[in-house]
């Protein structure tokens, strides 16, 4: 046995995971023991067997190959036989909830503060998946929070660091280290699900795309499948190496931050697919010649023609959703006979489904899609399905979705966001709605009739665990809603979330601008939550 290294410490206030791990300003995570303690309680909550497996990965923001090296000695002290870790300390979120799964680790630790911005004054964070390769269940997390505020010691063996730039074996303590290709075997896991023929000869036939890797860490993954193994030209990936800060930018794959791409999506030159991933490449953007797609569509009309990837023919078992994601994916579950789910916001809540078999395939508003291959969101796989898709149907974006609408009808939708605002404010608004839930039913505002008014609660159908408070909604008669809910990643201040739906059936205007849409809903949130009045703002600071 090698020697251990007990070091003393005190707990630190505010250590309790959010929607995705704990996320916090680079400067916090690099005060004495901020990290470590956050580490030494996963281990602590999750007391490995001796000899198990960890894997450990990150986006490659800055300040993750710090906490990579420290992680790997606390590992080694912890009595895990051995770590998985991304070459570079890269592994993207799904590649590494597919490592975890692949090779049977117990769990892993993946370093990212995910589409935040990076660099010294920007943000970092790190999260525990288990052995499922999804985000550790509420039960875990909270666990780990109790576990911070009571720890006084972390535990490391003496050694140097390792050579993360080249793959091979290490010895760290009495453990081994196994630096890995991080986009191998997640490449091979994609060719598995999909019709890489098709869209080979989609692209010999002059299908083109450009995939906006953001200078985060989809660019590999990207060079490699998009590039390297279905022969789209070499300048289709743009943004491809991954920056410790991500080039200055927010990797965030939406219209306001992935604005270069949008507007060479919307020119008459335009590629045939546009698309985009965030800093961990668990999210994706889709976008056609001229099309944006909205994640919830994507979602929807994904799982309308899942039956083109051969990885998922015939075995769509169910749909599951966020509860603040659009009811675009019941429709097409209720046309295709399987249940669909709607479950609190956060990738945590689909593991248990994935694991029961219950569903295939979900998703979010916040441009994460993903199914049963992995326990993550993941950007890249939703790119492929959409190629996979188009190759096979030889449609383009735009045709495919306005043959959706006119089956399904369509889910007008917007998100608004309201950053950093005082948390006392956004707190007062919260109870401002919780406060009138009894009485807003019967109520109108405008054009609109409250139908309905609660605060979600879910209770897990699998292992019956109750998630209450999970956002305030209000739907209105005809099958329009808004939602209310307040961030779990941000990093300061609050952040408030309204979500604005709109239905039109097939017979309906389905070409209309979204903005015109939702006018009613906009002016039905702020006459029931009084945003203005709690926070100040009279315009949202990013509208997805
Ligand atoms: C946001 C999104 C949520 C997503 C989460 C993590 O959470 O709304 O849908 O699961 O980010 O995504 P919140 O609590 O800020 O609304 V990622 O790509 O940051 O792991
Ligand atoms: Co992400």
């Amino acid at each position: 046995m090698s020697e251990i290294v007990t070091v003393s410490t005190r707990p630190f206030e505010g250590q309790a995971p959010g929607t995705s791990g704990l996320r916090k300003k680079v400067k916090v995570f690099q005060q004495p023991n901020y990290a470590e303690n956050f580490i030494q309680s996963v281990f602590d909550v999750v007391s490995p067997d001796p000899g198990a497996v960890l894997v450990i990965g990150g986006d490659g923001r800055f300040h993750n190959r710090t906490v990579i090296q420290e992680a790997i000695r606390m590992a080694a002290a912890n009595g895990y036989g051995k770590v998985l870790v991304g070459r570079g300390g890269i592994l993207s979120t799904p590649a590494a909830s597919h490592v975890i799964r692949k090779y049977k680790a117990s769990g892993g630790l993946v370093l990212s503060a995910s589409h935040n911005p990076g660099g010294p004054e920007e943000d970092f964070g790190i999260k525990y998946n288990i052995a499922n390769g999804g985000p550790a269940p509420e039960s875990v997390t909270g666990a780990i929070h109790a576990r911070t505020q009571v720890i006084d010691r972390w535990l490391t063996v003496p050694g140097e660091d390792i050579d993360l730039e080249t793959p091979g074996e290490y010895r760290v303590g009495g453990m081994t280290v196994s630096v890995i290709d991080p986009v191998a075997d997640y490449a091979d896991l994609m060719e598995t699900l999909f019709d890489f023929d098709a869209i080979r000869s989609a692209v010999k036939g002059g299908f083109t795309m450009r995939f906006d890797a953001m200078s985060a860490v989809t660019g590999p993954y990207a060079h490699e499948i998009l590039e390297n193994r279905l022969g789209f030209a070499r300048d289709t990936v743009v943004n491809g190496t991954p920056l410790e800060d991500f080039g200055g930018h927010h990797p965030d794959p939406n219209l306001i931050h992935a604005e270069q791409l949008y507007l060479a999506m919307m020119a008459p030159d335009a590629p045939d697919l546009g698309a985009a991933s965030d800093g961990d490449g668990d999210r994706n953007l889709i976008i056609g010649r001229g099309r944006f797609i909205t994640p919830s569509d994507s979602l929807a009309m994904l799982a309308a023609n899942i039956e083109c990837a051969p990885g998922y023919k015939g075995r769509l078992a169910g749909i599951a959703r966020s509860m603040p994601t659009s009811a675009a994916a019941d429709r097409v579950a209720e046309a295709l006979g399987v249940p669909c789910f709607e479950t609190p916001t956060g990738w945590k809540f689909f593991g248990n489904l994935l694991d029961a078999g219950k569903v295939t395939i979900c998703g979010e508003e916040s441009a994460g899609t993903g199914s049963d291959h992995v326990r993550e969101k993941d950007g890249l796989w939703a790119v492929l399905l959409w190629l996979n898709i188009l190759a096979v149907r030889k449609i383009s974006v735009d045709e495919l979705a306005r043959e959706h609408w006119a089956r399904f009808g369509r889910n007008y939708y917007a998100r608004h966001d309201y950053e950093g605002v005082d948390k006392a404010g956004a707190d007062a608004l919260m109870d401002g709605l919780k406060a009138q839930l009894a009485s807003l039913p019967g109520q109108s505002f405008g054009p609109l009739t409250v139908s309905v008014a609660d605060s979600f609660s879910y209770t897990d159908p699998v292992d019956g665990s109750v998630s209450a408070n999970q956002g305030i909604r209000v739907l209105f008669e005809g099958g329009s809603r808004v939602v209310f809910r307040l961030s779990g990643t941000g990093t300061h201040g609050a952040t408030l979330r309204v979500y604005l739906e709109n239905y039109t059936g097939p017979d309906g205007n389905l070409g209309a601008e979204t903005g015109d849409m939702l006018a009613p809903q906009i002016a039905a949130a702020e006459a029931i939550a009084g945003i203005e009045r709690h926070t100040g703002r009279t315009k949202p600071d990013v509208i997805t």
